[in-house]
């Protein structure tokens, strides 16, 4: 996969592409990365990326131009990128979205500042608009970052186990369970016997009841969103009553 982003602050992708699991993947040949400034696109002498709102009011808005030449150009070594605008208007970005992304070829992400986009960027070069949740960022920057970590670490063969991915929280739509390693007394603190019990079939059923357990409590709105048992079902019931 190649990820391109179109940025004023290109040195800001430096520590995020150079380190980790996007390190890995890079040097793995799964995927690259590149933080292009799309000041170097702007025309005249002073390079002018942004300009006054067309009916007053605060703020500057990114022109067109530097954003369409750029795209322009990044589409010339690639065919059908998704053209991905960070934004707080949005779609609210969430784990089946970057499933979603994970099977492209390419992405460029369109990274704004200021009060944001002319209307015609939006409408004619951008095939996505991607939110991370509702705060105010002063920058897509961070947003393009999130979005590119969550898609790379879904692409076959970037983490060790191939299907470690798939299995972790948000995949099977509840919460995980709690996890322990050595020593089995930290302090005093135990581990439930059930870990150290060697019985796996305890240990599924455990671990499933406190992924159910833990949902319940932190998101109940996950558990509307998958299919449970009636058993599990049940279970859920009596500690709602129980509470
Ligand atoms: C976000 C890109 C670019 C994404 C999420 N747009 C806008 C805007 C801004 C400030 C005030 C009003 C509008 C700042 N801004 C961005 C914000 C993405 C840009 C400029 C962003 N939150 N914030 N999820």
């Amino acid at each position: 996969m190649k990820i391109d982003v179109l940025t004023l602050f290109p040195e800001m992708f430096e520590g995020v592409f150079s380190a980790s699991i996007m390190k890995k993947a890079a040097d793995k040949g799964k995927a690259t990365f590149r933080a292009v400034n799309f000041r170097d696109y702007a025309e005249g002498k002073h390079k002018v990326v942004d300009d006054y709102p067309y009916g007053g009011g605060a703020g500057m808005v990114l022109k067109p131009q530097p954003l369409f030449d750029a795209v322009d150009d990044l589409k010339k070594t690639a065919e059908n990128p998704r053209v991905i605008l960070m934004c707080p208007q949005g779609e609210r970005y969430t784990q089946q979205k970057a499933e979603e992304l994970s099977k492209e070829k390419h992405l460029i992400f369109l990274c704004g500042h200021y009060e944001g986009y002319d209307e015609r960027v939006r409408q004619h070069l951008v095939t996505d608009e991607i939110s991370i949740g509702d705060y105010v960022l002063t920058g897509g920057e961070l947003g393009a970052m999130v979005v590119a970590d969550s898609v790379v670490r879904l692409l076959p063969g970037v983490l060790g186990n191939e299907d470690s991915a798939v299995q972790d929280s948000f995949s099977s739509g509840l919460l995980e369970h709690p996890h322990y390693t050595r020593p089995a007394d930290f302090r005093g603190m135990k581990v439930p016997d059930v870990l150290l019990s060697g019985n796996h079939k305890h240990i599924d059923e455990w671990r499933r009841e406190e992924s159910l357990k833990r949902t319940l409590e932190r998101r109940p709105d996950l558990l509307e969103l998958i299919e449970l048992t009636k058993e599990e079902q049940q279970q859920i019931n009596s500690w709602k009553i129980r509470k």
